[in-house]
């Protein structure tokens, strides 16, 4: 079926984890471009879910606000009782220091939680399910090659470690039990409404603030950035296209290094360099992402179309325009999470001028290629 004619029919999508970044970025996406459709949005509200993201779209009759628990089967089974089309599972844990400093919420969130959504949504025949899997699932490249979907998944973190087992049970609920699994691996997403833990976010709203951007290692680790909703309409694609148990990789095709990324953050903001730290690196730190993304352009014809200058330039004026939303973020239990992370990294940090291109502690890992095609 095309999806003109879906765009028209009516159907129940269940979005997890719809108040974080990118599932609320999705939420507005199926909004404008498949009016005809019921949502429902099950998100528990962790730290990281916000339903001001979606204050917008609240009173959209298309749209349902459900506070809840994926790993709550008896709530999951009631709202797949709705003749629900598709889930779309965004619910996770998802910031990769956090699994370092502990990690038993993210097995229980990404693990035991999309587990229980996958047997919910077979007992109820559900007829598609899509995981929001990520490139980290392949673990780290050296400075050549790309990963395909054929790759053996070789996690470095927590966080990793338990988005491949969600990545494996969705495919395995797929070859065992029939379910129309559906998964998507993506880059590294930015935009509006991302949590300020992680690195873009973080930089831009500690700038703002006159406070130093704390760079890990030598800062020349690589990752490759997707805008938001380049993703959320590969998500689309795959929902509506893709065949069972299909695995699409989603980049931008926008690899740079952490410390270039800052500094065009810093001079794009008017501020001074002197705001950066090196301070000691993450543990596990996975020295380069890159995708082989041949299959989503071929099968389903995706590209991303917003540009790395454009999208970073419409992501630093919304920061700069929500300067309320992200100091409601970053006050309460972000204090003392950032005190953790950052405290005694920032006490040992150097900056540009003493620490450029130099490691503040340990010396970052340089794994070997993995594969050189790309
Ligand atoms: P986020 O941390 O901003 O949001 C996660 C959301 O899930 C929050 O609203 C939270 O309240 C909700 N949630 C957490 N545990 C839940 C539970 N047990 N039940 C219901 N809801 C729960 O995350 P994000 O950056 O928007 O990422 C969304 C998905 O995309 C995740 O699965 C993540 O692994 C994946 N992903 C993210 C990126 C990225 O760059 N951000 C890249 C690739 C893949
Ligand atoms: O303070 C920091 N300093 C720093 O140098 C932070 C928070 C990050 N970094 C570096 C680490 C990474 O090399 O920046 C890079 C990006 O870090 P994050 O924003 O934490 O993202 P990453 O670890 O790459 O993982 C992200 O992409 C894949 C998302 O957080 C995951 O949810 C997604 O699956």
């Amino acid at each position: 079926m095309t999806s003109k004619m879906a765009s028209k029919e009516k159907r129940t999508v269940l979005v997890t984890g719809g108040c974080g970044f990118i599932g609320s970025n999705f939420v507005r996406l199926l909004l404008a471009e498949r009016p005809h459709w019921s949502i429902i949005n099950l998100d528990l509200l962790t730290y990281a879910g916000n339903p001001e993201n979606l204050a917008d779209v609240a009173e959209n009759p298309q749209y349902r606000f459900v506070q809840g628990d994926i790993a709550d089967p008896a709530l999951v089974r009631k709202l797949l009782a709705e003749e629900v089309w598709a889930v779309v599972n965004f619910a996770a844990e998802t910031h990769v220091d956090r699994s370092i400093l502990d990690s038993g919420e993210f097995v229980r969130t990404n693990v035991l939680g999309t587990e229980k959504l996958l047997a919910a949504a077979l007992a109820a025949k559900v007829p598609r399910f899509l995981q929001v899997s990520t490139d980290e699932v392949y673990g780290s490249l050296g400075e050549r090659g790309a990963f395909s979907e054929e790759d053996v998944l070789a996690p470095s973190s927590p966080y990793a470690a338990s988005k491949a087992a969600a990545d494996l049970l969705a495919l395995t609920f797929c070859k065992t039990f029939g379910v129309t699994a559906l998964v998507t691996r993506s880059s590294n997403n930015y935009g509006p409404y991302q949590f300020p833990e992680k690195v873009i976010p973080l930089f831009i709203t500690n700038a703002l603030a006159d406070q130093p951007l704390p760079l890990y290692g030598d800062g020349l680790n690589v990752r490759d950035w997707l805008y938001v909703e380049d993703n959320c309409r590969a998500i689309l694609r795959v929902l509506e296209q893709a065949q069972a148990g299909s695995i699409y990789n989603v980049g931008g095709g926008h690899e740079m290094t952490n410390l270039a990324l800052t500094e065009l953050l810093l001079d794009a903001l008017g501020k001074p360099r002197s705001l950066i730290r090196f301070v000691p690196d993450r543990l596990g730190h996975d020295r380069r992402y890159s995708l082989n993304c041949r299959r989503v352009f071929r099968e389903l014809g995706w590209q991303p179309l917003v540009g790395f200058q454009g999208g970073l330039e419409r992501t630093i004026h919304w920061y700069v325009e929500n300067r309320s939303w992200w100091e409601r973020v970053r006050s309460g239990s972000f204090r003392s999470y950032y005190r953790t992370q950052y405290g005694d990294r920032l006490a040992e940090g150097k900056g540009l001028e003493t620490g450029s291109g130099k490691p503040a502690e340990a010396e970052p890992r340089q794994p070997e290629d993995r594969r050189a095609d790309g």
